[in-house]
């Protein structure tokens, strides 16, 4: 009881975040950051977990990514990884009550070599691939970095072009299946890391300790994610995806991130 109260607090304090920052945004970039909201509305908050609808429609993001790439990855691999999830969740109900990034974070405290693998895979393939669809928008609603975002970036990589370049070579290097990642380490710094099938760098104990932060951004560099469309060109791929990067979420998560 206690546990659900903290976390449709934290929901609702996210969501006041997204409505004050709606209400300073141009047309167009409101209309993102309500799907962002509505995303998040929508988006589970404890087990069963169930697949969140997207926050805009299959074919929204074409041509970078392609309608039935979308309809396959969201509603047939993000769905499995849930149903995965739920099976494991429903055999320890101590567990299932923690919100799903907590748990991640604490994998080694699960003894159960097998279930901890389950929950490791599975858990980190619904809340991975949860954050990429928020990580997106339609390319006419992608917008741009937040000032302090923008000082962040160049900061850090000297300016967006090159902090692009870098994660593009993360994302491009990753051999097999993974993900690439843009966080907030925790000095404060950002950073680009990779990481292999659906770990992140919330899983303390599991990536290297260099790798843990507060995700920003996530790119899906599994073959499901773009080899109908793009075959075994991945570069290719990640160059188009920039297109569609919904700058409004990354912007709201490094304010966050920093608070
Ligand atoms: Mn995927």
């Amino acid at each position: 009881m206690q546990e659900s109260s903290i976390i449709h607090r934290r929901q609702f304090v996210k969501l006041g975040t997204f409505a004050a920052t709606a209400a300073l945004l141009p047309r167009t970039a409101t209309a993102a950051a309500a799907n962002t909201a509505a995303a998040a509305a929508a988006a589970p908050v404890g087990a069963p977990y169930v697949l969140p609808g997207l926050p805009y429609a299959h074919d929204a993001l074409e041509p970078h990514i392609d309608k039935l790439t979308m309809e396959i990855h969201h509603g047939k691999h993000h769905a499995a990884y849930i149903t995965n999830l739920n099976a494991a969740l429903a055999t320890v109900p101590d567990l299932a009550k923690q919100p799903l990034g907590k748990l991640l974070a604490g994998l080694p405290a699960v003894p159960d070599e097998a279930l901890r693998g389950t929950l490791r895979n599975h858990g980190g393939g619904h809340w991975n691939h949860d954050f990429f669809w928020k990580s997106l928008a339609p390319a006419a609603q992608s917008g741009k970095p937040s000032a302090a975002l923008a000082a962040a970036l160049d900061a850090s990589f000297g300016s967006l072009e090159a902090c692009k370049k870098s994660f593009g070579e993360a994302a491009t290097k990753r051999f097999g299946s993974g993900w690439a990642w843009l966080i907030v380490s925790p000095d404060g710094k950002l950073k680009i890391t990779s990481s292999p099938n659906q770990d992140n760098p919330l899983m303390q104990g599991v990536v290297p300790a260099a790798d843990l932060g507060s995700p920003l951004l996530a790119l899906d560099v599994w073959e499901h994610a773009y080899y109908l469309h793009y075959q075994n060109r991945r570069p290719e791929y990640i160059a188009a995806w920039w297109n569609i990067v919904n700058w409004h979420a990354v912007s709201e998560r490094f304010a966050a991130a920093k608070a």
